[in-house]
């Protein structure tokens, strides 16, 4: 009986989680209200933001060298959220949709570092 119930509670945890668009999402477009995040001067020019849990960030290179964002897995990340590298000028936007704090780094630069809370 109790190995039953203890079936009958994963299974709903597991359809909860497959429902759940996950804490990050990359999205396409960036939602109104976005959090700006310029990166110039090998730098995340605002190293950390806080937004409301739904809302998103979007990052935009403004220099000629790539460079891209990237949360690793980790509490609260299921799987790496890696965006690609953006050119100048390019912009990339993911929505957070469970408060906690999140860092990232871009990939072939790990000292450039970020994080963004979420309440
Ligand atoms: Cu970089």
């Amino acid at each position: 009986m109790r190995a039953l119930a203890f079936a009958a509670a994963l299974a709903a945890f597991s359809a909860t989680a497959a429902l759940a668009a996950g804490a990050l999402e990359a999205v396409q477009e960036a939602p109104a209200g976005s959090t700006e995040v310029k990166i110039a001067k090998m730098k995340f020019q605002t190293p950390e933001v806080r937004i409301k849990a739904g809302s998103a960030v979007t990052w935009t290179n403004t220099e000629a060298l790539p460079h891209n964002v990237h949360f690793k897995s980790g509490p609260g990340v299921e799987k790496d959220v890696e965006g690609p590298m953006l050119r100048s000028n390019q912009t990339y936007s993911v929505k957070f949709n469970a408060p906690g704090t999140y860092d990232y780094i871009c990939t072939p630069h790990p000292f450039m570092k970020g994080k963004v809370v979420v309440e």
